[in-house]
């Protein structure tokens, strides 16, 4: 009888999902093909980011996003990609977007969708033309009972903890897609040779404790107390040991490293966004529900970021994310400072 080579490749990420549907009853594979739907467009994402110095695809749309925001071309191009892939999945109902102002809701209307996508397109576009890893974020709901298309704000404005799943891409020196199911945090590498993203990273956990904290220093004088005494001293090594900065500015890269290596990213309130820069719903609750899922904890200094009810699509929250250690401390160190 054949055996099968020693040399099988690893497991792709679409055996994974599959593997991971079945905790899903009466999914019927509708729910690992809106997942493929996410897979197939990060890797025409990445194709394109990979790509972006050598076609007409850096640089300004002439176009701003709902946030003011100066919007990339490749901006558009991901989000156009991301959409049109989900569109086609009948089990998707709406679709929410850091590109588009309102909801889109999908033509078919069917009444069998029965999820809701929300995602972050391309994070830290504003990084592409210098280099910079960027990164895709997405979360899962599903449709609320009664929710029907007239009002499809509903579908969306979940408290994180109802994500059924949700991840990232980060497109860095390799393209790597971190997800979870609510069953531990799983990473896979895109093999370029074969076009397979392949797990490299089976149930990540975070170490206890790292040795950097990663914050935008340059607003430090505008954060809250709070704040400036936790920096002061992961800085002066009152935590174990002395930390060193890292700051990408560029979320999805921020937290990757947070979560292979433990230690702490955060973005507090400042001076020019007094409820912090970063988006509750595509931003922070993606990141959140991942960093949990590894041992982590995710706060915006008051409340755990999945207990937050979200009150519009866009609102945006400071959320401090890292491993047990440092969030411990913080929770200790909040509790006299911000309740
Ligand atoms: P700042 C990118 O624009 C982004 O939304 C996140 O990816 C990143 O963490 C943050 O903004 C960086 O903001 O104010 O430090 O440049």
């Amino acid at each position: 009888m054949d055996t099968i080579a020693n040399d099988t490749p690893a497991l792709t990420i679409q055996q994974h999902i599959l593997q991971e549907q079945r905790r899903f009853p009466g999914a019927s594979g509708e729910f690992s093909f809106l997942l493929s739907g996410i897979t197939l467009a990060a890797k025409q994402i990445q194709a394109k980011v990979r790509r972006a110095g050598l076609t007409d695809i850096l640089g300004n749309q002439d176009t701003s996003n709902v946030h003011g925001e100066v919007q990339q071309k490749l901006d558009i191009y991901s989000n156009d990609v991301l959409s049109s892939a989900l569109a086609c999945r009948e089990s998707v109902g709406i679709l929410a977007s850091e590109e588009n102002e309102h909801p889109m809701i999908m033509p078919h209307k069917s009444p069998i969708a029965k999820y809701a996508v929300v995602f972050d397109p391309l994070d830290g576009s504003s990084n592409i033309d210098v280099n910079v890893s960027v990164g895709t974020t997405f979360s899962i709901f599903r449709r609320p009972e009664g929710a029907d298309f007239d009002d499809p704000t509903r579908w969306v404005l979940q408290p994180g903890r109802r994500q059924i799943a949700a991840g990232y891409v980060v497109y860095g020196s390799s393209t790597v897609m971190v997800y979870t199911v609510g069953n531990g945090v799983h990473g896979f590498t895109l093999d370029p040779a074969v076009g397979a993203f392949v797990l490299s990273h089976e149930n990540i956990r975070m170490p206890q404790q790292g040795k950097y904290y990663s914050v935008n220093e340059a607003y430090r004088d505008n954060f809250p107390d709070a704040f400036i005494e936790y920096l002061e001293e992961l800085r002066t090594g009152k935590l174990n040991h002395p930390y060193a900065s890292r700051y990408i500015g560029s979320m999805v890269a921020d937290f990757h490293r947070t979560l292979l290596r433990g230690g702490v990213f955060m973005y507090p309130p400042t001076k020019d966004f007094a409820s912090g820069k970063l988006r509750l719903l595509y931003e922070a609750n993606p990141i959140a529900i991942i960093a949990e899922q590894a041992g982590g904890a995710a706060t915006d200094g008051r409340q755990r970021i999945l207990d937050i009810q979200p009150e519009t699509i866009h609102q945006r929250t400071p959320l401090i994310v890292g491993s047990q250690v440092e969030m411990e401390r913080l929770f200790e160190l909040f509790k006299t400072q911000v309740s």
